[in-house]
């Protein structure tokens, strides 16, 4: 899927509009009511606008007074964050004792040939662009894991957590606990350096990723993960990896997050009808009906192809893209295929997918059974280099092996 960001979309929609005008007009509701009265009494009264009533100037009085005080407080808010801010302010990984009471592993991939060692719970939306290509790396390099699948609405398989974005994990550390790790490319990078010296300790190989926050251009504060695109090979560079193959995978797995997967949500929910057809295609894909009871399914899939729908619009917006959305996203593709075909290789990272193949996979499989992808693949020729990295994916990933959801009716 695009990003489903359905959490975002009905946060967006509702929750932070709902909780400003709250906070900026706290009278509003009772203004409304009030508002929608005085029409009513005045359609009743036959068309003529009754004077409003002495309760009704009051509430407007109130709903002013209201929008005043909330402006500025959020203005006093903006300005105290600013000054009580360190710039470039760390925080290490954060680390839990063991995993989560109640969890609800959904399934597992399980790989017999893993000597990896690590013990790894992904929490995860399976249609959502940065957990598929969690997902697509850890496949390739064969690595077992166990998957929570998250309400996207609800999300109380991640209410312990206090980043509420996934993709999650938790990997267990050497002394048990479990260090905790967000952001797909911090994800990845973390794994990839693990992997590269099964000796160090994951929760002392996570220290190098810590969350860093910064002001943005319009002065809002913004969190990060420091290094992400970085691994860290200290003094283990493996014998075929040179400055050049590391600034290219650098440099296409930035563009996958920062260019990419924007142009999915402006595609894939680009009218109600194709944002309700992609809703339904991540419904089966993520197997919604096993792992939720039908009416959460439902709202799932209903409210998020509405909220989507309009949350694209203003990314749309955001992104600068043109109506023509498809047109952008056939750029992009272009954009590698020409690069992959300048470098005569048949990936990226040569004979086998690199970080930036799976990075640009993973993104791309979101919408697999997308509208967009199928006019994509007619379009472009992104189809050979992709299903040629699905099949080596495909190839090293673990068996599936489904958990017993406890509480949860399977949907007739
Ligand atoms: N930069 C993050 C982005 C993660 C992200 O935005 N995830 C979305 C799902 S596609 C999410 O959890 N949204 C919920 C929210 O924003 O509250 C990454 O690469 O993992």
């Amino acid at each position: 899927m695009s990003c489903f960001r359905l959490a975002t979309a009905l946060n967006a929609v509702n929750n932070q509009s709902l909780r400003l005008l709250a906070k900026r007009t706290p009278n509003l509701s009772l203004a409304r009511r009030q508002f929608a009265n005085a029409v009513l009494e005045s359609s009743s009264s036959g068309g003529k606008v009754k004077k409003p009533n002495g309760t009704f100037k009051l509430t407007l009085l109130g709903a002013c007074i209201g929008a005043v005080a909330g402006s500025t407080y959020t203005i006093y808010t903006r300005i105290n964050d600013q000054n009580s801010h360190k710039e470039h302010e760390r925080t290490p990984p954060n680390v839990v004792e063991s995993l989560p009471a109640g969890l609800r592993i959904t399934k597992r991939y399980i790989n017999p040939k893993d000597t990896s060692g690590l013990d790894i719970v992904l929490f995860q939306f399976q249609t959502c662009p940065f957990c598929c290509k969690v997902r697509a790396y850890l496949d390739y390099m064969g690595v077992s894991y166990s998957v929570v699948e998250v309400d996207a609405v609800l999300r109380q398989d991640i209410r312990w957590s206090s980043v509420k974005k996934v993709p999650m994990v938790l990997i267990r550390q050497q002394d048990g606990q479990y260090v905790q790790m967000t952001d797909s490319s911090a994800i990845i990078s973390l794994v990839a350096t693990v992997l590269n010296d099964k000796r160090a300790d994951v929760g002392e190989l996570a220290q190098f990723y810590p969350q860093i926050s910064y002001f943005d251009d319009d002065g809002k504060k913004r969190l990060d993960i420091m290094n992400k695109y970085f691994l860290m090979y200290q003094d283990h560079t493996p014998k075929n990896m040179t400055k050049e193959i590391e600034e290219n995978e650098r440099k296409w797995r930035t563009w996958a997050d920062s260019h990419l997967v924007h142009l999915i949500s402006p595609n894939c929910y680009q009218t109600l009808a194709e944002s309700l057809e992609t809703f339904e295609w991540f419904s089966k894909e993520g197997e919604w009906d096993v792992y939720f009871p039908k009416w959460e399914r439902n709202l799932m899939v209903y409210c998020g192809a509405t909220a989507m729908w309009l949350i694209a619009k203003m990314l749309k917006r955001r992104h600068n893209l043109t109506d023509d959305v498809r047109s952008h996203m056939y750029d992009a593709l272009h954009k590698w295929t020409t690069d992959l075909k300048k470098r005569n290789t048949k990936f990226m990272g040569g004979k086998q997918p690199g970080l930036s193949d799976l990075a640009v996979f993973g993104v791309l499989s979101s919408m697999e059974g997308c509208q967009t992808f199928k006019d994509c693949l007619q379009d472009t020729n992104i189809g050979k280099w992709f299903y040629d990295v699905k099949e080596v994916v495909q190839k090293n990933r673990g068996q599936l092996r489904r958990e017993r959801i406890v509480g949860v009716e399977p949907a007739a």
